[in-house]
């Protein structure tokens, strides 16, 4: 089965581009073949002149990105994007949310469905649609969630997933914040889940744990690219009898979206390290995937720094409060191992109830994939997919400022112009506060 990936503006097609490079040059080192061909049917189609051309659409307002994409995998001969896959316009969203969702959307609806539609025919059996984007700008947030919205409609049986760019929280962009939180509020409603990326968190792992000095959008994309490539190539499921899963989107939405109000999902992936250190440095699965759980129930996104005095409390010892505890506690976790020895690591410390809610057992709350393959180099990867309350806070502060621009009616115009209302906006706040409100409750009892 494979996935359709949709790029939409600047950040969707960068990180996009990324995402493909590194499937390929994962599914493409050593002799695996079984691996190889199940990452290329996934994400790949082969043409006549065995051409591995990606199963991804790219769409922009603007014709920038796609241009540099083309040339960019030109040049690499490695693998191709389909021009008759793409859609451009000239002018952009100008960052304006009601622009890409009222205006930009709407004009384009048949010409991006009609691109869509090209790469799902292509597929012998769709495993669902990843729509790529930030959230902060206006063609991906915008034009994205209207594209969603369509997605939605056309294909109704299947997965759809969103991956998502939070903003720098000191961002370029001044309206990020309104942006953010009208994109979430409506996506809530369409997306089966929302993969989301931090872009401070990934800053600070390019600079604390892959020691870049002069960190680029593209270093940041690439560490995106890793992680998000080390959730969705091949794995064996605890059900999948030794043959690679063939529904990456669905097993990935079934392991951890099993209620409609928590569909945010974060991604921790360790070890990172600076390439030149990879062949010198050797992993236990003990001791990876301990600092995973502490990463976790501490909400530390990376491997330094871990907090080890939190501690999850018994579901026994739990209080009412919605404030005041630092543990991170999960509605449900996926863990996926790959590499040497992997059917051997130990996973029992994720299946300790301490570390979620008390509404589902750990049996139901916790999933792990394997593959004895290795990703991407390194000999040993632990990645974890999270529905926790990992993302509130940021997901607070967005509100926050977004809610005191709002009240002081700054840029507003700007949105009702293009045919917004206040309505809309009162909508997606309330939204976005029901989204903190559900996940503060993950950690009381009861
Ligand atoms: N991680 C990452 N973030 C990006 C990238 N490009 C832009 N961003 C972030 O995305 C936000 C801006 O959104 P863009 O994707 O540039 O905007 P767009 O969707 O092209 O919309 P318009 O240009 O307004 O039409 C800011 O928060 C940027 O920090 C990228 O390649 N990678
Ligand atoms: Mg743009």
């Amino acid at each position: 089965m494979s996935v359709v990936t949709v790029q939409l503006g600047q950040c969707g097609n960068q990180v996009g581009v990324e995402f493909f490079d590194t499937l390929y040059n994962d599914a493409q080192a050593g002799q695996r073949k079984a691996y190889a061909t199940a990452s290329c049917e996934r994400f790949f189609h082969q043409t006549k002149d065995g051409d591995l051309v990606a199963r991804a659409v790219q769409i922009d307002m603007e014709p920038k990105v796609i241009k540099q994409n083309f040339s960019k995998t030109a040049k690499s001969s490695k693998w191709k994007y389909d021009a008759a896959s793409s859609f451009n316009q000239r002018q952009g969203s100008g960052n304006n949310w009601a622009n890409g969702f009222c205006v930009q959307g709407p004009r384009h609806k048949e010409a991006v469905e009609d691109v869509t539609r090209r790469e799902v025919e292509r597929c012998d059996r769709l495993s669902g649609l990843m729509a790529m984007m930030s959230v902060a700008g206006g063609t991906g947030s915008g034009v994205g969630t209207y594209v969603t919205q369509c997605l939605r409609d056309v294909y109704p049986k299947s997965f759809i997933v969103n991956h998502l760019t939070w903003p720098y929280r000191t961002g370029e962009v001044i309206v990020q914040n309104y942006n953010s939180v009208l994109t979430l509020g409506h996506l809530y409603q369409l997306s089966d889940g929302l993969l989301v990326h931090e872009n401070d968190t990934v800053h600070k792992m390019c600079s604390q744990l892959l020691r870049i000095k002069d960190i680029s959008i593209t270093d940041i994309n690439k560490v995106i690219a890793h992680q998000l490539g080390a959730v969705l190539q091949p794995a064996l499921t605890a059900d999948s009898n030794g043959v690679y899963s063939r529904n990456p989107l669905g097993e990935l939405v079934s392991a951890l979206v099993c209620h409609p109000e928590y569909k945010l999902l974060s991604m921790s992936t360790i070890p990172q390290m600076p390439s030149s250190f990879i062949a010198y440095t050797t992993f236990g699965w003990s001791p990876l995937i301990k600092d995973l759980r502490q990463m976790l129930v501490s909400n530390t996104k990376m491997e330094q720094g871990i907090d080890w005095q939190v501690r999850p409390l018994a579901v026994s010892e739990r209080t009412r409060s919605l404030t005041g505890s630092n543990v991170n506690t999960s509605l449900a976790n996926l863990l996926i191992l790959r590499g040497k020895d992997v059917f051997s690591a130990e996973t029992v410390d994720f299946s300790d109830a301490a570390i979620y809610s008390s509404w589902l057992s750990p049996k139901d709350a916790f999933n792990v994939w394997k593959c004895p393959v290795s990703f991407n180099k390194y000999e040993k990867t632990a990645t974890l997919v999270s529905n926790s309350q990992a993302l509130i806070e940021s997901l607070d502060n967005m509100v926050k400022k977004a809610w005191n621009m709002f009240a002081a009616r700054a840029y507003i115009h700007q949105y009702t112009k293009f045919g917004l209302s206040e309505v809309d906006f009162l909508e997606s706040f309330s939204f976005a506060e029901q989204i903190i409100s559900s996940y503060s409750q993950l950690g009381c009892n009861g």
